[in-house]
């Protein structure tokens, strides 16, 4: 890229000779009144660039005076100093277009020109992965209720103060979705939970977390139960932490053994369900636990997912899970993503509570129980706002 200075009376003049003699690519860098030093070359300098030119370079040796175009050379200047602040300039311009195309590329059109505070706010939104809908509709909803007007297409609306527009962003970020960290529903007793999900997603590991956080910290009495007998020695894994932590434990050959186990340990007050990993094609054939979950009033089934998951694939996730109808989504790993969107998003598409996170492997620490404030720090702080350790 070449960059030249040129003096002149007007800021018009030097522009033209610019263009002239750089051709129609050449770009206004900066433009100023011209330091003490320069000031007989001309009242104001302007400084183009081009990105034609090869190599770097700044060409201080045009001067027009009195705007009619011939150079003349800038007499010896301290050249080091300027051009030091020169490139800091040209770094501030650069910086402050890099901004300015950011919120143009990012925001719809007819938010360009609104106020930072909205654009900001949608920026902060998509980079989190938030589905650029969604973005657009709450950043849209939080400046109509501070203007108290609809926006209208293509027009600038007047600017908001910044922190009534934070509050209505906040608020109308937070009433997209909705947070339950409970288990069981209603008042009866057991309490019983079922974790489904996809295979790997994390549902035995959180189910001990869960026994041990409001099962046996509470000193409740807890059944743990599996249903995954799919896998070689798949149930061997909650048996093993059954024996550690000394709660009952069953393996369930089939569903229909279920009803009846559920029944035997009434007087247990938290009944965990371990199901099998099921994907895609198995949830075709998961007709007999389909109809159990879904028949059962008394069960409160959670739908583990990992929140590393892509936004399409957590949509398509849980559009397959509906068959068991679950009441819930939890999110396990946490802590292998830093952008918390997709969850955000996914909570507002299926109108599904969260209910709990994870976010690591330790048992029983790292599991938390969801609230609207964290959903929102984990979305706008990203990892540094990531989830901490239990309940
Ligand atoms: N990093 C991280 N790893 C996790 C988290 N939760 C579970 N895991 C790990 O994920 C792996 C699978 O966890 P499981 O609890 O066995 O998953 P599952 O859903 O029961 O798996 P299947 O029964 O095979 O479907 C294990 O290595 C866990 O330690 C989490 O929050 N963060
Ligand atoms: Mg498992």
């Amino acid at each position: 890229m070449k960059i030249k200075s040129y003096y002149s009376r007007t800021v018009e003049d030097a522009m033209a000779t610019a263009r002239h003699e750089m051709g129609p690519d050449a770009m206004l860098v900066n433009s100023r009144k011209a330091p003490p030093e320069v000031r007989h070359l001309g009242e104001y300098e302007v400084v183009f660039g081009s990105a034609n030119a090869t190599g770097a370079s700044v060409d201080a040796s045009l001067k027009l005076p009195g705007g009619r175009g011939e150079s003349t050379p800038v007499p010896p200047a301290p050249q080091g100093d300027r051009l030091s602040v020169e490139v800091a300039e040209l770094k501030k311009e650069l910086e402050g277009m890099r901004r300015a195309i950011t919120r143009t590329a990012c925001a719809p059109a007819q938010w360009i020109g609104v106020s930072q505070d909205i654009s900001d706010a949608y920026a902060a939104l998509t980079a989190a992965e938030v589905s650029a809908d969604l973005a657009r509709e709450i950043v849209q909803a939080a400046g109509d209720r501070v203007n108290g007007h609809h926006l209208p297409p293509g027009r600038a609306t007047q600017r908001t103060d910044g922190s009534t527009f934070q509050q209505a962003f906040i608020e109308e970020a937070s009433s997209r979705f909705a947070t339950d960290p409970t288990l069981g529903r209603g008042p009866a007793q057991p309490r019983i939970v079922a974790l489904v999900g996809p295979p790997g997603s994390g549902k035995t590991t959180t189910l001990v977390k869960l026994a041990v956080n409001y099962g046996l910290a509470a000193r409740r009495p807890v059944l743990l139960l599996s249903l995954d007998t799919y896998r070689v020695a798949a149930a061997d894994q909650l048996r093993c932490y059954a024996a550690i932590l000394g709660v009952g434990f069953q393996v369930l050959e089939t569903v229909s053994s279920l009803a009846q186990t559920i029944e035997e340990n009434r007087g247990k007050e938290l009944i965990f369900i371990d199901t099998p990993g099921l994907a895609y094609g198995d949830l075709e054939d998961s007709d007999s636990l389909a109809h159990f979950l879904a028949t059962r009033g008394d069960i409160d089934t959670h739908l583990v997912l990992p929140a590393s998951m892509k936004a399409a694939d957590l949509s398509r996730m849980v559009d397959a899970f509906e068959i068991l109808r679950p009441q819930h989504l939890l999110f396990t790993k946490l802590d292998e993503t830093g952008a918390y969107g997709p969850i955000f998003s996914e909570a507002a598409r299926s109108g599904k509570p969260l209910s709990f996170f994870a976010a690591g492997q330790r048992i029983p620490e790292d599991l938390e129980a969801a609230s609207r404030e964290r959903v929102l720090d984990l979305v706008l702080q990203g990892a540094g706002g990531r989830a901490r350790s239990a309940a």
